[in-house]
């Protein structure tokens, strides 16, 4: 065995065990196909954790994740436990400390796939989130309590170096795709900080200029996913942004349950984070019958980043054509659970 990645597990909470359980298997019998080694570190972080600890990870948790390569993470969030709680107390200390200001979420359609969209044929973009400031800020608070001038604020964040540092990352993919880029912002609402987002991103195009750059609004920007995606290749934009026109982008391939995505240190001075876009779904848990192929996709994102990328291409070749032959969970109207998945899944990797 010529190499072995360190890789730290965090399943987390509800459906997330269950299609990370998948992922590993597939990478399992990649690894020994490939003749490569992985070393699973396991933490049971979550909302169990919480429920017994008060807190989401340990306090000696980002250091433990230091020691590893790449963190491949299920999904957080529990009906008894707020939202803030389980992404703040988990998901963004890790994306923060770690300087994964890449949030990388593709969208690509396989041919075949029935979806909402009349013609999904050809539709291949990336949305490159930014993942560290912006409208996900810890600035701001609540006022005047349980009186009836009651109010609550909240800051966004964005920073000349943070917006930089984006959209460069975002030229150079779109230099390797078709050279088209769009930024999205709402800059006639949000009068300061989107404003200056359109500023930093203008001089920065001006320095790609040989890219096709357009500005969209996020509105607009709805429409067009939803009524030509296939024009849109390579888009940029804030965290909140980012967040939201990636599950819209995934539901026009057909489904949230196929969007993965990679949070990325793209310096590689600290581990990069893969996980499935879609959250903890608590309705669906326990049933068996979650759709693993984002945390798959994920984990192929993962594969490619540390070096592997014959495993990485088998793994996404994999899964293309499960989605092509129609061997797909029922929110993809297909028949299988999500253990059939699987075995459909190491079926193709072994043939
Ligand atoms: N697998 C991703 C996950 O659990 N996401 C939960 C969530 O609330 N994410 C929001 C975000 O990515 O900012």
């Amino acid at each position: 065995m010529t190499r072995t990645h360190r890789i730290a597990s965090i399943p987390g909470d509800g459906i997330g065990p269950e299609v990370v359980d998948v992922a590993r298997s597939a990478v399992d019998l990649l690894a020994q196909q490939e003749g490569f080694g992985i070393d699973w570190i396991d933490f049971d972080w979550g909302s169990e954790f919480y429920r017994r600890y008060g807190r989401m990870m340990p306090e000696s948790g980002l250091d433990e994740l230091a020691e590893t390569d790449a963190i491949f993470f299920g999904a957080v969030g529990a009906p008894d436990i707020s939202d803030a709680v389980t992404l703040w107390g988990l998901l963004i200390p890790i994306r923060r400390e770690f300087g994964q200001y890449v949030n990388l979420r593709p969208a690509k359609h396989v041919d075949g796939l029935a979806g909402p969209l009349k013609n999904p044929d050809g539709i291949d973009l990336i949305i490159v989130r930014e993942n560290s400031e912006g409208e996900y800020s810890e600035l701001g608070g609540r006022f005047g309590r349980g009186t009836p001038q009651e109010f609550a604020s909240q800051d966004a964040v964005f920073s000349r170096h943070g917006i930089e540092r984006i959209t460069t990352y975002a030229a150079h993919l779109a230099r390797k795709r078709s050279g088209r880029i769009t930024s999205v912002t709402k800059s006639n609402g949000i009068i300061h900080s989107m404003t200056f987002w359109d500023e930093v991103v203008n001089e920065i195009a001006a320095e790609h200029d040989d890219l096709t750059w357009r500005s969209v609004l996020v509105d607009a920007m709805s429409a067009e996913l939803v009524l030509k995606p296939q024009s849109h290749d390579v888009i940029v934009c804030s965290n909140l942004f980012g967040d939201i026109l990636s599950d819209l982008a995934s539901a026009t391939i057909g489904s949230l349950g196929l969007a993965a995505s990679g949070n990325i240190n793209p310096e590689r001075t600290a581990p990069s984070m893969f996980e499935s876009v879609h959250g903890s779904a608590p309705d669906i848990a326990g049933q068996g019958i979650a759709n693993p192929l984002a945390q798959v996709s994920s984990a192929a994102m993962m594969l490619d980043h540390l070096g592997e990328q014959s495993a990485a291409k088998r793994l996404n070749d994999a899964v293309d054509s499960m989605l092509r032959s129609g061997q797909v969970t029922q929110d993809l109207g297909g028949s299988l659970d999500t253990k059939g998945a699987e075995e459909a899944l190491l079926a193709v990797l072994s043939q």
